[in-house]
């Protein structure tokens, strides 16, 4: 009796179980749902300038890290090779896509209106970060997080007044080798605003040649070396990013010209990342003007805040210092994050 009574007990448990696994299999039913897009992530499309240095990477690294799926978001990430009408792309596709956000990293500041009216349209709010642009209608962008690249400059300029008074030659000449960033960046226009209006105070101070480096250590080698084989002498190179920086130095070490503390040439540099710090406590690069690239956190916040009716402000600058050779160490160089 009561073995038929158990056999008729195991019988009803496992039809129980196949019909639980039907109910699962046919309405993914049960405690786990598969999501097909998880509503509860925020979907964001960024369109990232490009990877032409280390400040660019460090960048992205930052906005990945803190965009991420742990943290609530969706990233969707597009890398325009800098040029400006890949980023069009981007956005449009973004678009079409609905995400809830774009966040875009402008490769120079104009040209955005069309496109981020089309944005504006189809009502997904846009953050600016790192340079700025250039709008008609400044509720295109709902907000921006980056530098102030002119107090970056100043910085260097106030540096470069010290160090001439130091060696005794604030009314001598001054022969500076500018290499500028990307023509139209904010950091390009804003830095070499510093380095003008300097010129423009110093009558000594004379800008020997504008190079356009685009921000990439192999044009700023060849633009370098090709100014250096005029044996035209110069003072100070004035390198608006630590990648240039880099190429310079290679060119000038080509030449057989000494730079940085002990040389005849001091170099000026932007970015502070890692390999430039190192080179300034080795005393090779004379200042790095620290800009600081690691936006993720602050991109992040920006939208927790929307997300939550807030209005965060219209413009956020970050703090930023400036490195020369006398306060680095190893230490210090290591506990960085870029
Ligand atoms: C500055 C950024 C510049 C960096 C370069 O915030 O826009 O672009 O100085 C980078 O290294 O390529
Ligand atoms: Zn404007």
């Amino acid at each position: 009796m009561r073995k038929a009574a158990g056999k008729r007990f195991r019988l009803l448990c496992c039809l129980c179980s196949v019909l639980i696994l039907v109910c699962q299999a046919l309405y993914g039913c049960g405690e786990k749902d598969v999501p097909v897009r998880d509503e509860k992530l925020i979907r964001v499309g960024f369109s990232q300038v490009g990877s032409e240095s280390d400040w660019r990477m460090a960048n992205t690294a930052s906005m990945i890290s803190a965009l991420s799926e742990s943290s609530g978001f969706e990233l969707i990430f597009d890398n325009a090779k800098q040029r400006q009408e890949n980023q069009f792309l981007a956005i449009r596709n973004f678009i079409q896509q609905d995400v809830d956000y774009i966040v875009l990293a402008p490769i120079a500041e104009s040209g955005w209106d069309d496109v981020l009216q089309e944005a504006k349209n189809a009502g997904i709010p846009v953050i600016i970060v790192d340079r700025q642009i250039d709008v008609g209608d400044e509720s295109l962008y709902t907000s921006w997080v980056g530098s102030n690249f002119l107090a970056e400059g100043e910085r260097a300029i106030r540096w470069l007044e010290g160090a001439i008074q130091q060696q005794g030659r604030l009314n001598q000449p001054l022969r500076i080798l500018h290499i500028q960033g990307t023509d139209g960046a904010t950091a390009q226009i804003q830095r070499t605003k510093a380095l003008n209006d300097a010129v423009r105070t110093h009558p000594g101070w004379t800008v020997v040649s504008r190079l356009k480096g685009e921000y990439t250590e192999a044009k700023a080698y060849e633009l370098v070396r090709d100014f250096l084989s005029s044996g035209e002498p110069i003072d100070v190179i004035y390198s608006e990013n630590d990648n240039m920086s880099f190429g310079a130095i290679r060119a000038l070490d080509e030449a057989g010209i000494s730079y940085g503390r002990d040389g005849d040439v001091m170099i000026i540099s932007f970015d502070a990342v890692r390999d430039a710090l190192k080179l300034c406590l080795e005393g090779k690069i004379n200042i790095c003007v620290e800009c600081n690239p690691l936006h993720g956190p602050r991109v992040a916040s920006l939208i927790t805040q929307l997300e939550s009716g807030e209005t965060p402000p219209k413009l956020t600058y970050v703090d930023e210092t400036f490195f020369s050779s006398g306060v680095l160490s190893e230490e210090l160089i290591e506990e960085r994050e870029y």
